[in-house]
C-alpha cells in the first residue's frame, strides 16, 4: 500500500517535473525561432514542436494528478484550470497553424492566439510552479526517470514526424508552409499583400510633399529619394504567420551612408518604433518607396520602408523618416520591438 502510494506520488512529480521542463524549452524555442529569418529558426522549431506534442502526451497523466488536486478543498483552483485551458487553447492553435486546418479564430491568425495564449499563460503558471510545489527526492533522479523520459521525449518526436508526413500526405495547407512555418500571401501582387504591425502601431499618414528623411547630415524629401532606382526581389516573413515576397524599389542604404565609420544603424520611424542594424549591413538594406513598381500605400509604410532580407518582418521598420549612426553595438536593443 504504502509502495504503491509513493509511486504514485513519484509519477505525479516526475510528470509536473517534465512539463515544467518542457513549458520552458516552447518557450525558449518559440521565441528563438522569430528570432532568425534563416535555418536556425527550422531548427527551433523541430525542438519546439517536440516540446510542444510531448506536453500534450503527457496530458494523461497530468488529468490524473489534476483530478486529485481538485479533489482537494483549496484556493486557486481556478489558476490552475486557467492555466490548462490557455496551454491547451495555445496547443491547438499551434496545431490548427501548423495543419494549415484552422488558421485564423476571428480577427486573429492562429499564430497570434498561439503566442498570444502561451504569454498569458506565463503568470499563472509561475503561480501554479511557487503555489503547488513539487518535491523532488533523490530517487527521482534514477536512471529510470532518465529513461522514461527519454522514451516520451522519443514518442513526441516521432509524432511530430509523423504529423508533418501526414500533412503533406493529406495535402493539407500546412504542406506548404516556409521552414519559419509561415504561409504565403499576395506574393508579387502588392494589392492583395497583408498589412500587419508588431503590436498597436495604427497607421500613420504621411503629406508626401511635407514628408522627408534625416540621414547624418542631411535631409532628402521623398522627390530626391524616387530618383533612386535599386532594385531587390525579398521575402517579408511575419511572425503572425505569412510570408509575402515582393520587388522592393528605392534606395540602397549605403548610398545613403557613404562614409559611415560608427559602428551601428538606427532606424526610424514615424511612430518612434525603431531597430538597430550593423553598420556593415548598409549595402544589403534597402529603404523602398515602391514594391511591385507601384508606389507603397499607407499600410505599406509609405513614404518609405525598409526592405532587410532574411530578416523577419518586424525588422522591417515602416514610416521611416530618419536613418542615424552611432557608435551604439547593434546587439544593444531589445530582441523584439517594445510598441
Ligand atoms: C501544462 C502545465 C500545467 C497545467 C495545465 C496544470 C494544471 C493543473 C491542474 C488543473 C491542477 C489541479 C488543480 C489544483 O490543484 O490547483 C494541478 C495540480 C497540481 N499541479 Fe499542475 N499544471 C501544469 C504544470 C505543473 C507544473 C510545471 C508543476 C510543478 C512543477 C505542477 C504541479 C502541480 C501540483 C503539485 C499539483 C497538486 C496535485 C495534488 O494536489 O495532488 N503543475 N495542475
Ligand atoms: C505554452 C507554450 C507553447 C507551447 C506548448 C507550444 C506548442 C506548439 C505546438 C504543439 C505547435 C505545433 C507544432 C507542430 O506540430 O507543427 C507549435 C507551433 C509553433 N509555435 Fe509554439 N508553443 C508555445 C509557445 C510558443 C511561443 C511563445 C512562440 C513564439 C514566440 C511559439 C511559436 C511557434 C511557431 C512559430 C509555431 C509554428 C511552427 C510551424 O508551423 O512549423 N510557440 N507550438
Ligand atoms: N513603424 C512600424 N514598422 C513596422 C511595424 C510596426 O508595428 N511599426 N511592424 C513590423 C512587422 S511585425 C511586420 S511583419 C511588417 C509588416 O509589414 P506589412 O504591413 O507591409 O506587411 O512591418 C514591420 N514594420
Ligand atoms: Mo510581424
Amino acid at each position: 500500500m504504502r509502495t504503491r502510494r509513493y509511486g504514485a506520488i513519484k509519477l505525479g512529480s516526475q510528470t509536473n517535473v517534465a512539463l515544467l521542463g518542457l513549458l520552458a524549452i516552447a518557450f525558449l524555442t518559440g521565441w528563438l525561432a522569430f528570432a532568425f529569418g534563416t535555418a536556425p529558426a527550422r531548427l527551433s522549431l523541430i525542438v519546439h514542436a517536440t516540446g510542444g506534442v510531448a506536453i500534450l502526451l503527457l496530458l494523461p497523466w497530468k488529468s490524473m494528478i489534476a483530478r486529485r488536486g481538485l479533489a482537494r478543498p483549496r484556493g486557486g483552483r481556478w489558476a490552475s484550470i486557467g492555466l490548462g485551458m490557455l496551454v491547451l487553447l495555445s496547443i491547438a492553435a499551434g496545431l490548427g497553424h501548423s495543419t494549415g486546418l484552422v488558421l485564423s479564430w476571428g480577427p486573429f491568425s492562429s499564430m497570434e492566439v498561439h503566442v498570444g495564449a502561451a504569454l498569458a499563460a506565463i503568470p499563472l503558471a509561475v503561480w501554479h510552479v511557487v503555489a503547488r510545489r513539487v518535491k523532488v527526492v533523490r530517487a527521482d533522479l534514477s536512471r529510470r526517470t532518465f529513461m522514461k523520459g527519454s522514451v516520451a521525449l522519443g514518442a513526441a518526436a516521432v509524432s511530430y514526424a509523423a504529423s508533418e508526413i501526414l500533412v503533406r500526405a493529406a495535402t493539407l495547407p500546412g504542406g506548404a508552409r516556409r521552414f519559419t512555418g509561415s504561409y504565403e500571401a499576395g506574393s508579387f501582387q502588392p494589392a492583395v499583400m497583408p498589412v500587419s504591425s508588431w503590436m498597436f502601431d495604427a497607421i500613420p499618414v504621411h503629406d508626401p510633399d511635407a514628408w522627408t528623411l534625416r540621414t547624418p547630415g542631411r535631409e532628402w524629401s521623398l522627390r530626391e529619394l524616387a530618383t533612386f532606382d535599386d532594385r531587390m526581389i525579398a521575402t517579408l516573413d511575419c511572425t503572425g504567420g505569412f510570408y509575402s515576397t515582393q520587388e522592393w524599389t528605392g534606395v540602397r542604404l549605403d548610398r545613403l551612408l557613404p562614409d559611415i565609420r560608427e559602428s551601428s544603424i538606427r532606424v526610424v520611424s514615424s511612430t518612434g518604433y525603431d531597430r538597430r542594424f550593423r553598420a556593415g549591413e548598409a549595402g544589403s538594406l534597402l529603404l523602398a518607396t515602391r514594391f511591385g513598381g507601384t508606389p507603397l500605400d499607407a499600410g505599406h509604410g509609405f513614404p518609405a520602408r525598409l526592405v532587410a532580407p532574411d530578416r523577419r518582418g518586424f525588422w522591417w521598420v515602416k514610416w521611416v523618416v530618419a536613418i542615424e549612426v552611432d557608435d551604439v553595438p547593434y546587439w544593444w536593443q531589445s530582441p523584439f520591438p517594445v510598441q
